[in-house]
């Protein structure tokens, strides 16, 4: 007898007949093979490979998909936008070391996606979206199909690979592309298109089956050259103020316990960049994070792991780097640890590359510092302690304040204490005061566990992170977010509560973007265009779908809300109502807003 149980409702994915997958007349039971299709095919070949878990947004062609993944035990997470389903996938394939996967429809969908795409590659997430696409022959005659457009033409450009599949007998192969694009190497977002006809396309189910691949090795090591990890420590050896500064990179790794010894072993002092806070501990005696305006002018020998010199790190040069004019080198000799060779030489000389996977090459450089490693000169480990002293005890005092209304620093203190004693809770955090003062404040006590708006400081992965975080780890996540940065993807409160995940939002609401107080230079009805309603109660949106909301003014109800949150893991929306006058335009990125040559 054929099968007539719906494969998509049994949770087995290939076990249709030739009569089911539409092949017209009925066929005898027992000579008709068995059948497969596409939609079969790609959750086949995806869950063949440990994908567990989708991030997307239903609709033409992909709302059956979604239900067949579901039925074959996919965990499939549904979103109201898909920019927050893409950046969902992003962060998960930075958590896991696995591609994330985002599921779009076509067009208007896909373009949603494509800002979390580029945004992964970008910051060498391994993600992929896969978009659902119309039908090839009527796009590229340009006659008006439903949704049309040419998605991978538009992808590429945006990402580090892209491919289309036209043939379920191909499914396996793209899956596989797909894969190895994300992760190898440096990682990053890849796109596959899926047409429209390819879900209902049919194959006999063992000739689909044997299609399908399953990535051996999809991130291969790549091991240091010897000469190039000599190189980097005789260099490091004849340093006088040598400086490690971790990406992260180096927090992508998972090399946690090798990294850390590196910097142990060495002594030292280290920087980590925001996402690499926690590699080690920030209350570790070796962090300069407190003298970071001392240490990298001051350095004569800086060792960079996973970490690229782009803005952030004002490109290796320039005053930050003691360099007289802004393109002006500092003094400094540099040590390059990175997968991609590329990156060498990209905006300074870089003296000794070490090019590999992190993991690989820490442990090399491990290997060739043995045990007996001179520890840099008292003179420079004082000179950094001096500066760090005195700079957290600075920030101690301001933060001992309790000043009315509350103000960053005030609210801050409190999420610094929460955090230290939820030192496995994941933190996501985006805005731009909202963003600067916590990295500055917060402390993080172990890997990954910072998850912020990364290399293009991009508004709107707040949701998106804390959902995928919570999913992937099943960890409390909490997300402090600008008020302004919140709106980018609040609607998502919805999918919090939906999935019942433990996540509390804390938004520090100063009624606009940096601040509160701007004012309409006109003088119309119109309010400033950096100004919101004052006083909006965020905190109602949580509730509307059934999270626990909270409006609170000082530092003691913050710290009784959040704490609440962490004990019931309910969907927690804290609105934390500052001071508006608190922010700075820009945050601590002022400096890179263009001046009007006129004169106001
Ligand atoms: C996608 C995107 N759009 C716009 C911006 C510009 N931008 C940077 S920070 C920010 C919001 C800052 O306001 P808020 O989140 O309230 O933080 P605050 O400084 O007030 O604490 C905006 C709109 C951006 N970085 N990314
Ligand atoms: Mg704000």
């Amino acid at each position: 007898m054929a099968t007539v149980t719906d494969p998509a409702l049994t949770g087995q994915a290939t076990a249709k007949t030739a009569e089911q997958a539409g092949s017209g007349e009925r066929v005898a039971g027992a000579q008709s093979p068995e059948m497969t299709d596409g939609f079969h095919l790609v959750i086949d070949g995806l869950k063949l490979n440990g994908v567990d878990t989708i991030f997307g947004l239903p609709g033409i062609p992909i709302t059956d998909f979604t239900r067949m993944a579901q039925a074959a035990g996919i965990r499939v997470i549904s979103f109201r936008h898909e920019q927050n389903a893409g950046n969902a996938a992003a962060i998960a394939g930075f958590l896991t070391k696995k591609p994330g996967i985002c599921l779009t429809v076509s067009a208007p969908g896909f373009l949603n996606g494509l800002t979390a795409l580029a945004n992964a590659t970008t910051n060498c997430f391994p993600m992929i979206l896969i978009s659902g696409s119309s039908e090839r022959e009527i796009v590229d005659l340009q006659q008006g199909d439903y949704e049309e457009m040419d998605q991978l033409a538009i992808a590429r450009p945006l990402c580090k690979a892209a491919f289309r599949v036209l043939h379920a007998e191909d499914i396996g192969v793209g899956i596989a592309r797909a894969i190895r694009a994300a992760v190898s190497g440096r990682p990053g977002g890849v796109y596959l298109d899926l047409p429209a006809k390819l879900f209902a396309q049919t194959l006999e189910a063992e000739a689909g089956r044997r299609s399908l691949i399953k990535v051996v090795d999809p991130a291969p090591r790549q091991l240091p050259d010897a000469e190039a990890v000599k190189r980097a420590l005789e260099l490091l050896k004849g340093a006088k103020r040598p400086l490690i500064l971790l990406g992260k990179g180096a927090a992508y790794a998972q090399a946690d316990a090798d990294i850390r010894a590196l910097v142990e072993r060495t002594g030292i002092p280290y920087l980590p960049m925001a996402m690499a806070k926690g590699l080690l501990p920030d209350t570790h005696e070796q962090s300069a994070a407190a003298a970071r305006s001392y240490v990298l002018p001051e350095a004569d020998v800086v060792m960079i792991v996973g970490a690229r010199l782009n803005w952030l790190l004002s490109h290796g040069k320039g005053k930050t780097w003691g360099g007289k004019g802004h393109k002006d080198w500092g003094g400094q000799k540099f040590i390059q640890v990175d997968i991609w060779p590329q990156e060498m030489d990209s905006n300074v000389r870089i003296d000794a590359p070490v090019v590999g996977d992190i993991g690989s090459c820490v442990c090399a450089l491990l290997a060739g510092i043995g045990d007996d490693w001179a520890r840099p000169s008292a003179e420079w480990l004082g000179a950094i302690a001096e500066r760090r002293d005195k700079n957290v005890a600075k920030m101690a005092e301001t933060l001992a304040k309790d000043p009315v209304p509350m103000n960053f620093h005030s609210a801050l203190a409190v999420v610094r204490d929460i955090v230290r004693a939820n030192p496995d809770a994941i933190l996501v955090n985006e805005g731009a005061n909202a963003l600067d003062f916590t990295r500055s404040i917060v402390d993080m006590y172990k890997p990954r566990k910072r998850l912020d708006v990364g290399t293009w400081g991009i508004m709107g992965i707040g949701m998106g992170f804390s959902v995928a975080a919570a999913v992937v780890s099943g960890q409390q996540v909490i997300a402090i977010e600008g008020d302004s940065a919140f709106g980018f993807s609040g609607m998502e409160v919805e999918t919090i509560c939906r999935y019942r995940l433990p996540v509390c939002v804390v938004v520090l609401n100063n009624n606009g973007v940096y601040r509160g107080t701007d004012v309409n230079p006109a003088g119309g009805p119109d309010v400033a265009p950096t100004v919101f309603v004052k006083g909006a109660r965020y905190e109602k949106l949580m509730e509307a779908f059934g999270g626990v909301g909270a409006h609170v003014t000082t530092p003691a109800e913050l710290r009784k809300a959040m704490e609440e949150a962490i004990r019931s893991r309910r969907p927690t929306l804290v609105n934390a109502v500052i001071d508006e006058t608190a922010g700075t335009e820009s945050g601590r990125i002022t400096s890179l807003n263009p001046q009007s040559a006129k004169k106001k």
